[in-house]
């Protein structure tokens, strides 16, 4: 009887866990998209104001439940000398949110050479990824295809993996559910590849 209740309440109740990595250069809006993500899907989370966060120095984390999926998400800090930190984590993430700062044309080539070192990284294959062009509702920003064409180089280097680029606005929240929803069904459908590390141990 036992069992059978245990069972059950496991049934219910238990999730599957992955961990996903928000990664970009510093000010793109990565701790924003993370605090808007829990508002979103955590009933009763009071975030801070998102107007009042400021950059990612170290890492931040958070979890959400879709169903019975848990998504963890690492935030990791984006100045150049914290970008070498990156990689410690590769082996146990399921999935790759990679923000971008649509405003920013200076800085979308220091972007670029980021997000390559990401999808060549042997540690992330087969790992889906979702690029985020963030700050679309500020009027100057840079559109969906110019992204894509600032990134085309990186085309060939992404691979077999899932990749989707999403138009989003970390602020308003726009993009947030469509690019997290389409996160779930790709980290649950990767649960037939080879585990990741951290499952192995
Ligand atoms: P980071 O964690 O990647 O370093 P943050 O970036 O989340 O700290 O955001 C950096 C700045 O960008 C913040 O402004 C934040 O409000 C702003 N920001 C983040 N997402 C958006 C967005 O979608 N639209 C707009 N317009 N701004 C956004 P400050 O002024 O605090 O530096």
């Amino acid at each position: 009887m036992y069992t059978l209740l245990s069972g059950l309440y496991k049934y219910m109740f238990q999730r599957d866990e992955y961990c996903v990595l928000i990664l970009g250069l510093d000010n793109a809006g990565k701790t924003t998209f993370l605090e808007q993500t829990k508002t979103r899907f955590n009933k009763n989370y009071k975030g801070m104001s998102l107007s009042k966060i400021t950059t990612t120095v170290g890492l931040n984390i958070g979890t959400i439940d879709v169903g019975k999926t848990r998504l963890m998400f690492w935030d990791l800090g984006g100045q150049e000398e914290l970008q070498s930190l990156w990689d410690k984590y590769y082996a146990e993430s399921h999935g790759v949110i990679y923000v971008i700062d649509s405003t920013d044309e200076e800085r979308l080539s220091e972007s670029k050479k980021a997000f390559e070192k990401v999808v060549t990284s042997e540690a992330l294959e087969g790992v889906p990824i979702l690029v985020l062009a963030n700050k679309q509702d500020v009027e100057t920003c840079l559109s969906i295809p110019d992204i894509k064409t600032a990134f085309s180089d990186c085309i060939n280097k992404i691979g077999k993996r899932d990749c989707l680029t999403q138009a989003c606005s970390a602020l308003t929240g726009k993009g947030v559910n469509e690019g997290i929803e389409w996160m779930v069904k790709c980290v649950v459908r990767n649960i037939h590849r080879p585990p990741r590390q951290k499952d192995i141990t």
